[in-house]
């Protein structure tokens, strides 16, 4: 397979100006009939060859201003067709093609593909070639008319309606958007309808689509899209563009959601929600997935990019501006922590291993496999980090010039830097780094302390390195906003907030007139994506995380205490450190704390966490110390905090109705985290009343949880999926809970039971994700010693690849971390990963990726 570099890009010779579409649908042979204008690019003059992607398609026919194309101007590939240049006429031409495609066949779920007998579609990022000959290139835009003929009930596509009668519907949008951006869905739906108006008078209709039998799970849906385009009115200052705005729920589906452009296409786990089915940490994502959907609108859709190696403008900018919406919705706080989780877990892990890129890769051989959280979180946190150096009312002005000078364009990492050099007159150029330098930068800190007579001066000097990646051996220092706050040993807060700015290897700042020596809160709000190695005392730790006015490095420092006692629980074997326990107990029964806030904190640091940890601090990793050390812990806790963890278990009791919003969500979080605890103590009592009396999902599943750790779940699964057995989002819970919380000796057999159930249809991602992602995510059983873990994955991927590539290749990612452990794990995965790479005809996305992972 062939690698792509960015400095290779040039622009298409030509433009599109307009592209009609007619669709004939039928299940084993669609028809695709295109009618596409096309003129000479000016920036790319001279005369050039017509080259139109294309992947398995039947070409039927095709036509240049009428005439058929003779056959020896053409040449067609496996990746699409050539004109050759002097076939085609000089001045503006019409190019009329017919294709055949089979949707039905279409199993990868890229391109036009049937699921439960309906008719979708996914194009990002090249599926469209699998629908027509086309361009298919996010620089090259045009507005695209769309005629679907079929006998089914409902058929959509992007923009406004324009007409329908027996058997056709047709659809106009206005604005020129790139292919990866088109949309069809035809089906026998129901819609749950709405309406907004937008701040300058619009009326737009708003459509929930979906397929009979799930329309009362989407109202929640509903009302979190009506609020994000209030958000983005009020925040952004960005409207609506069309009367119309779809969202059609899929169960068969590779990502979340996506943004096409007025119909927005999500898997139904991202929409359907009610109390009953789904968990409050669902209600949060489906909130926060409609928004970031809808947010594309303005940074993804009038504004796309140029090139796939920008992916991050888009994806980068709507991950930041869909967490500033959840944190206005909900707690603030409580979500910039749930963010550092996610960060920690997911891209600190992939920046640290084999699979390390910045988040403007140079070069890809498969662009599905940039989808990750480089591009999207390290995306977004790069955006944060330029909002604290610029300033709100800089970001705010520079966001402005962005939507002004750019609308319409594909645009580029570059034009985003410039705007916020000329809207702040800041030089960016070494900030710029952060876009293209994989690797997660060290910052260590050094204090010193001088009393005076004027008052002491409290130094602080850091120095910051990031460790090689792939490709990237030297890595200059960066810029890093460094978020600091002084505490005096009273309490008080000396210094607030304040962010310097570092730009050098190693920089000092001081603070002058203090009466004594303080305590520093460093990377407050985590201010920059950078590991803070600090080695303070435990004492001091404790200090902070009792009066910091920071509450995310107040939550950090509990972190930091959990971590410190149990890496020592795992090297050295000490007790579990009382002083830490103490610390939670004071935690959990300061009532003004938000419980939301209190669940996090009781929260213990994840296995794959603390391994990490241990192999930055130069020691192996052992999986099943780690995990016995963290049930020890847990165990600990429970039992020095029996009766604080069972009056909270019971304080925090639903009273009323149930509600989805952050207070209640937040008290019933605090409420299983506490059971979590003393479920370690009470061998699943507590959890098997609940789990009878639990009115929702939330509460039930983690009661179910708790059960199966306890090892008595068997009758509670069994009614569990009796009572479930025709909703395919629970029971994909049902699947995932089992493996992720079994024990770790069992984890691979249980997987390997649950892949033999009747259920298990494995060509549903959400299916295969829930069982293979759930092994992946039980630590200590995915690395169990026998490598039976290891296989039977590896069995799964090899199967996946030839029906899904995509979705094999992302699960893939669960051998990234494999360097990190002992000789004999590490030789068992490559056994794994050699037997995959040594397959016959292994997709380009899972080749890739095997090829990166084994290094
Ligand atoms: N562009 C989609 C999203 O992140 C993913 N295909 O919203
Ligand atoms: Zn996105």
């Amino acid at each position: 397979p062939q690698t792509i570099h960015l400095a290779d890009y040039q622009p298409y010779p030509f433009r599109v100006a307009r592209v009609e579409l007619t669709f004939r649908l039928s299940p084993r042979a669609t028809r695709v009939l295109s009618r596409i204008a096309f003129a000479a690019n000016p920036d790319r003059p001279g005369r050039h060859d017509l080259f139109l992607h294309g992947e398995r398609l039947r070409l039927l026919s095709a036509r240049i201003d009428g005439t058929p194309v003779p056959a020896a101007a053409l040449v067609v590939t496996d990746e699409g067709l050539t004109v050759a240049a002097h076939a085609l006429p000089e001045g503006p031409f019409l190019w009329e093609a017919e294709v055949e495609i089979d949707p039905e066949g279409n199993t990868a779920l890229e391109g036009l593909y049937m699921s439960g007998g309906m008719y979708c579609t996914q194009c990002e990022a090249e599926g469209f070639r699998k629908i027509t000959y086309y361009p298919d290139r996010p620089d090259v835009m045009a507005p695209f008319r769309v005629r679907i003929e079929s006998d089914l009930p409902v058929m959509l596509s992007n923009g406004n309606p324009v007409g329908a009668g027996a058997g056709w519907a047709e659809w106009d949008d206005p604005w020129p958007k790139p292919a990866y951006l088109f949309a069809l869905v035809a089906g026998n739906l129901v819609n749950l309808p709405d309406r907004f108006t937008t701040r300058s008078g619009r009326k737009v209709d708003l459509n929930i689509w979906v397929r009979p039998g799930d329309l009362d799970r989407c109202a929640f849906a509903m009302d979190s899209l009506i609020r994000s385009m209030k958000w983005d009115e009020d925040t952004y200052g960005r409207e609506y563009d069309l009367d119309v705005f779809n969202i059609v729920a899929v169960d068969d589906f590779n990502m979340g959601a996506m943004e096409n452009k007025g119909l927005n296409i999500f898997n139904s786990k991202l929409v359907l929600a009610s109390p009953e089915t789904a968990t409050d940490l669902d209600f949060e994502r489906i909130e926060g997935v409609i928004a970031h959907e809808y947010f594309h609108n303005w940074t993804g859709n009038r504004i796309t990019c140029r090139d796939w190696f920008q992916l991050c403008l888009k994806e980068g900018l709507t991950v930041f501006r869909d967490q500033q919406f959840t944190s206005d919705m909900r707690s603030g706080p409580v979500k910039r922590i749930e963010d550092v989780l996610t960060l920690r877990a997911r891209q600190f892990r992939e920046d640290m291993g084999p699979l390390a890129h910045p988040p403007r890769p140079s070069s890809f051989v498969e662009i599905n496999n940039f989808y990750t959280a480089t591009v999207y979180e390290k995306g977004a946190e790069v955006i944060g980090m330029l909002k604290r150096l610029v300033g709100d009312d800089g970001y705010a002005r520079a966001l402005d010039l962005y939507f002004d000078r750019h609308d319409g364009d594909a645009a580029t990492i570059e034009d985003w830097l410039k705007v916020f050099e000329d809207a702040t007159g800041r030089d960016l150029s070494q900030f710029r780094r952060w876009y293209t330098d994989a690797g997660t930068p060290r910052l260590s800190v050094a204090e010193d302390w001088a009393p005076g007579d004027q008052g002491g001066t409290f130094t602080l000097t850091f120095t910051q390195s990031t460790p090689p990646t792939p490709g990237q051996e030297v890595k200059p220092p960066r810029v890093i906003p460094i978020a600091v706050g002084l505490l005096n040993p009273n309490g008080d807060e000396v210094v607030p907030t304040t962010v310097l700015e570092m730009t050098e290897a190693t920089q000092s700042f001081r603070f002058d007139g203090l009466a004594s020596r303080p305590v520093a809160s460093i990377l407050r709000g985590f201010s920059a994506p950078v590991v803070l190695e600090r080695s303070v005392p435990a004492a001091e730790h404790a200090f902070l995380l009792a009066h910091d006015t920071d509450p995310f490095n107040r939550w950090e420092a509990g972190r930091a205490l959990a971590k410190d006692t149990l890496v020592r629980m795992v090297a050295e074997d000490a007790p579990a450190s009382p002083d830490y326990i103490a610390a939670l107990g004071r935690l959990l029964a300061d009532d003004a704390l938000d419980p939301a806030f209190r669940a996090l904190c009781l929260r213990l640091p994840a296995e794959d966490d603390l391994a990490q940890t241990l192999a930055d601090t130069g020691r192996t990793p052992d999986p099943d110390r780690i995990h016995a050390a963290r049930e020890d812990l847990a165990r600990a806790v429970a039992q020095a905090l029996e009766r604080p963890l069972a009056a909270t278990f019971e304080a925090m009791a639903d009273g009323g109705p149930f509600s989805p919003d952050a207070a209640a969500a937040g008290r019933r979080s605090l409420r299983v985290a506490a059971l979590a605890l003393l479920n370690h103590l009470d061998g699943g009592a507590r959890a098997a009343d609940l789990f009878d009396g639990a009115t929702n999902m939330t509460e039930r599943a983690a009661a179910l949880a708790c059960l199966i750790e306890a090892g008595r779940a068997a009758e509670a699964l069994a009614a569990f999926h009796d009572r479930w057995r025709n909703n395919r989002l629970v029971i994909d819970k049902w699947f995932t809970l089992q493996v992720v919380h079994a024990a770790p000796a069992h984890a691979a057999g249980v997987a390997g039971q649950l892949a033999a159930h009747a259920d298990f249809d494995w060509r549903n991602p959400n299916r295969a994700r829930a069982l293979l992602g759930g092994l992946a995510a039980n630590h200590a059983g995915f690395h169990d010693a026998s490598g039976a873990a290891y296989r039977f994955y590896a069995d799964w991927l090899l199967r996946l690849d030839p029906v899904n590539p995509q979705i094999a290749a992302r699960l893939s990612t669960a051998f990234e971390t494999w360097a990190r452990y002992d000789a004999d794990r590490r030789a068992l995965v490559r056994a794994e990963l050699e037997r995959i790479r040594a397959t016959p005809d292994l997709s380009r996305d899972l080749s890739e990726m095997t090829a990166r992972i084994l290094g």
